[in-house]
């Protein structure tokens, strides 16, 4: 049985999403991050990312981490690319050359594009999208997307997908990854063939009961 360790409202989306589109049976422990708790190691506490019964699975103490089987994982991108490796289909690589590909666009999305989306969304989590400091911020990321999101679009221009003609795990994480900086619809504007693709894959039903399973965490909270 899996088990994804992490709140919906967290780079944990991109295995739940996966888990999804595999149609596998998964259960969740709603480790929550710490810094959204005033005193995360409160008694009374919920499990969060101090919580040391979440430390014992990930010393790094950040969300996700997945537990397949007594395999322990704790890299949403590569916790994707191990289970479309082993669930096989259509999402997984048909063979070595596509492997190659997927995983090439998958450290590029984390190295190039992630560390600028994550500070677009924190911005606005924070509430700081406003202030001279959030709009700089916001601006100079921006600009860090331009050369990615230019070498994605000439990508896209002759292909639906990123890899294979077909959705993969390549296209999840990719598109989960560029999730945090569609509030910059200049951005998306610019690159129509980036932004068609994103809008394939949130059509999928997959990505739908993620993005319900969000909402219901919301709600709950
Ligand atoms: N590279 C890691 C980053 C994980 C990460 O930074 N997770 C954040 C939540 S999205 C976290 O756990 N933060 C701890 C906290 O805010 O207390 C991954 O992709 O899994």
């Amino acid at each position: 049985m899996l088990t994804i360790y992490g709140v919906y409202c967290s780079r944990a989306s991109r295995n739940y999403w996966m888990a999804e589109e595999l149609g596998i049976p998964f259960q969740s422990v709603p480790v929550i991050q710490a810094r959204l708790l005033a005193d995360p190691l409160a008694a009374d506490a919920q499990i969060n990312t101090k919580s040391p019964a979440f430390l014992a699975v990930n010393p790094m103490g950040l969300i996700p981490a997945i537990d397949d089987d007594g395999l322990v994982l704790a890299e949403s991108l590569a916790n994707n690319l191990y289970l479309a490796r082993k669930h096989g289909g259509p999402l997984a690589g048909a063979d070595v050359r596509e492997e190659g590909e997927m995983t090439a666009w998958t450290l590029w999305v984390a190295t190039e594009v992630e560390p600028h989306t994550v500070k677009i969304v924190l911005t606005y989590d924070n509430a700081q999208e406003n202030t001279p400091e959030g709009k700089a911020l916001i601006e100079a990321c921006v600009r860090g997307l331009e050369r990615p999101l230019a070498r994605l679009e000439q990508h896209l221009q002759t292909r639906d997908y990123v890899v294979g003609g077909r959705f993969t795990v390549a296209d999840l994480n990719l598109a989960e990854v560029l999730r945090y900086a569609m509030s910059e619809t200049h951005l998306f504007d610019r690159h129509p063939a980036v932004t068609a693709w994103l809008g394939r894959c949130h059509a999928r039903p997959g990505f739908e009961a993620m993005m319900a399973g969000r909402r219901k965490e919301a709600q709950a909270a």
